[in-house]
């Protein structure tokens, strides 16, 4: 039963310690405000974070969708404990306001993340290039999903947009409805390999879900409203086997999924600018007009797009920010530290004026 979840003698080694204490191992299918719903070797069972696991972690240390926990089953009673998180593989963590730490995590232990836009929508470049930062960095592979093909009078015209700014993530066209493209999605979900899809609500996540599960299986939005704002119609996260055997965690839509430590990921989904700016002249090029820089000659010799510039640059401003916003006391101790050094200074001056003149 575990084992089509992914179980594996690594995770076996790991959940070495629990098991003297006399836990089970588990693996979270669904997450919901107020619980869990944990598939372990005897079947679901329903479970809450202990009051000491939760007081120990912090919110993105949480238990998550995707993580494997160790539980307690108490016979009696309708919830089971969840006394430990295993280590995690990858995890796609987004900036969250109001938690313990500032972040929380989407999807834990998944190996492909499916970035899905419609085509039937305008493609918002710039927000998959984020998805795409974040997902190199979660450490799952990305993929990115344009749906709804059949709706769509250009595919090859967009697919060959998002390739351009992808960077060797494959693009894949598909139609839930008419199946188009689904075998290659299948390729990529292998028996126990688990997957996540993230993007906005209503771009067709779950309907790709019940496509690929065969029956209806997730909830999908009864009327076609394309561009319908600020509505979910998935408002839990839930880990479905397919009956191909691969997992696939199907989550309620976000506009963003915010930026955590993503500087790696920055690099990776912008290596060609990356690699430019290597070139150039000074290491601390601007690319603002500098001599010698290499990114404005690729722009002008047209190698590269100014619009992927400028959104680097602005992705970059961001994590800066995120970075002072993200470590207060980090900020302050910097300001402090610079405090002491003028103080030091000021004092070496007025020290030097008031000396001795060997000039
Ligand atoms: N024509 C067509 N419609 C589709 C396709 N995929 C999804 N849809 C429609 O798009 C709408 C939204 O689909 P959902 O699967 O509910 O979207 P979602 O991404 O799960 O949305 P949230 O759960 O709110 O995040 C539904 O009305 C689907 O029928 C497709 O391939 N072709
Ligand atoms: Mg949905
Ligand atoms: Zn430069």
């Amino acid at each position: 039963m575990l084992k089509s979840y992914g179980w594996s003698d690594a995770l076996q080694d790991d959940f070495t310690p629990y098991a003297a204490d006399g836990l089970v191992p588990g693996r979270i299918v669904i997450q919901q405000r107020g619980g869990y719903r944990v598939v372990t070797g005897d079947g679901e069972i329903d479970a809450r974070a202990s009051g000491t696991l939760l007081k120990v972690l912090r919110d993105d240390e949480r238990p998550a969708a995707g993580d494997w926990v160790a539980l307690e089953a108490r016979p009696g009673e309708t919830l089971a404990l969840v006394h430990a998180v295993l280590p995690r593989r990858t995890a796609f963590i987004r900036k969250a306001s109001g938690t313990r730490g500032g972040a929380q995590v989407v999807a834990a232990n998944v190996d492909v993340a499916f970035l899905v836009a419609s085509l039937n929508a305008d493609l918002n470049l710039r927000r998959l290039e984020r998805y795409l930062a974040t997902a190199y960095e979660s450490g799952a592979e990305p993929v990115v999903v344009l749906t709804k093909a059949d709706l769509a009078e250009d595919v090859a015209g967009p697919v060959a947009e998002v390739e351009a700014i992808a960077f060797g993530a494959p693009v894949l066209a598909i139609s839930s409805k008419t199946g188009a493209g689904l075998d290659a999605i299948a390729a990529r979900l292998p028996p126990g390999r688990t997957a996540v899809l993230l993007g906005s609500s209503g771009a067709g996540k779950s309907t790709l879900v019940n496509a690929l599960f065969g029956a209806a299986r997730m909830a999908t939005r009864e009327i076609r409203e394309d561009d319908a704002r600020g509505r979910h119609t998935t408002t839990h996260r839930e880990l479905v086997l397919l009956p191909s055997g691969g997992l696939i965690l199907d989550t309620p839509g976000m506009r963003e999924l915010g930026l955590w430590n993503a500087d790696e990921g920055v690099a990776t989904a912008f290596d060609d600018v990356e690699a430019l700016a290597g070139r150039c002249r000074f290491s601390d090029c601007r690319h603002q007009g500098e001599p010698g820089c290499a990114v404005r000659a690729a722009i002008e010799a047209g190698a590269l797009a100014p619009e992927r510039l400028a959104a680097y640059g602005k992705l970059q401003a961001e994590l800066a920010y995120e970075h002072r916003r993200e470590d207060p006391r980090a900020a302050q101790e910097n300001r402090r530290l610079w405090a002491s050094r003028h103080k030091a200074a000021r004092a070496w001056t007025k020290q030097k004026r008031s000396g001795p003149d060997d000039g």
